[in-house]
């Protein structure tokens, strides 16, 4: 397929993720079945009350994601928005804790629900580097030890949710690839895009709540449509 694609001409593109555009580097989405760890729902694991209640339990599911997130490597649809910073200006906003973006090569990534290969003290917020001193693994100060990530309930961090909301208002194209835009604040950003005036694109297997709005909805997986679009920018 040659000629212009639906971002022809954009020199400012946002792409905003989700678990969709990493399933095909083995690292199952949120939703559907694959949502289920040992028949825990995900997002009822995800939050404070499940890791005061049982931190061994919540550090032994993120103990096995944050081993699969690093045994998985970038695919072709990372790569791709990788590539896009050669044809313009790219800001990338993730809602996965992956960390394949950085991985693939993009060079602005906003991690909006943090990353899962990060461990930090909920008490005193230090970051904390190396092995975790036993289960649940406590630090210095005394406080538990959790992953740096986002949890149901948990407000995002002001600077990251600052830098996404610029880069909505910022771009003249946004690409919101491979997520059900069911969470919120981040199912937010295609409306300030919208609203900004920017083009916008969906990448995604399946329909979403906001397809209906999108200039383009191209319907496949974000390996397959991804580096179509970006070659023909
Ligand atoms: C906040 C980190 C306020 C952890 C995540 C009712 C009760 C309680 C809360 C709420 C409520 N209603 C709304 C809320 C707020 C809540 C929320 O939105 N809940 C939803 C579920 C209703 N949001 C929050 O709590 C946020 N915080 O609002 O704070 C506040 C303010 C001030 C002070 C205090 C509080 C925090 C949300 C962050 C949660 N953490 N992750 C972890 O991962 O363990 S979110 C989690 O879901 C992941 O990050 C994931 O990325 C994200 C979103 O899901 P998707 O990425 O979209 O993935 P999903 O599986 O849903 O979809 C995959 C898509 O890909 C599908 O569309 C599929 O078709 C497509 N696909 C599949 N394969 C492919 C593909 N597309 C292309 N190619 C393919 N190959
Ligand atoms: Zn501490």
């Amino acid at each position: 397929m040659t000629g212009p694609g639906p971002l022809a001409g954009a020199r400012r593109i946002t792409f905003v993720t989700g678990a969709g555009i990493s399933r095909e580097s083995g690292i199952p989405t949120f939703r559907g079945r694959e949502g289920l760890w040992r028949n825990h729902d995900a997002s009822k694991l995800a939050t404070v009350a499940a890791f005061e209640r049982d931190p061994g339990l919540v550090w032994e599911w993120y103990l096995e994601r944050r081993r699969g997130a690093l045994a998985a490597e970038p695919n072709a649809g990372h790569l791709a928005v990788a590539a896009a910073e050669r044809a313009a200006e790219v800001r990338v906003v993730t809602q996965n804790i992956d960390g394949l973006h950085g991985r693939a090569g993009s060079s602005r990534v906003i991690e909006l629900h943090g990353n899962i290969t990060r461990t930090r003290c909920s008490s005193c917020s230090g970051d904390w580097e190396g092995d975790l001193p036993g289960m649940p693994p406590r630090c210095g100060c005394g406080g538990l030890l959790r992953p740096d990530v986002v949890w149901f309930g948990e407000a995002l961090g002001a600077a990251e949710w600052g830098a996404a909301a610029e880069a909505a208002s910022w771009c003249d194209a946004m690409v919101i690839a491979g997520t059900s835009l069911a969470v919120s604040p981040a199912n937010t950003l295609p409306l300030a895009a919208r609203r900004a005036g920017a083009t916008l694109v969906e990448v995604n297997t399946e329909e979403t709540p906001m397809s209906y709005m999108m200039d383009a909805s191209l319907r496949g997986t974000c390996s397959e449509e991804l580096p179509r679009l970006v070659e023909r920018l």
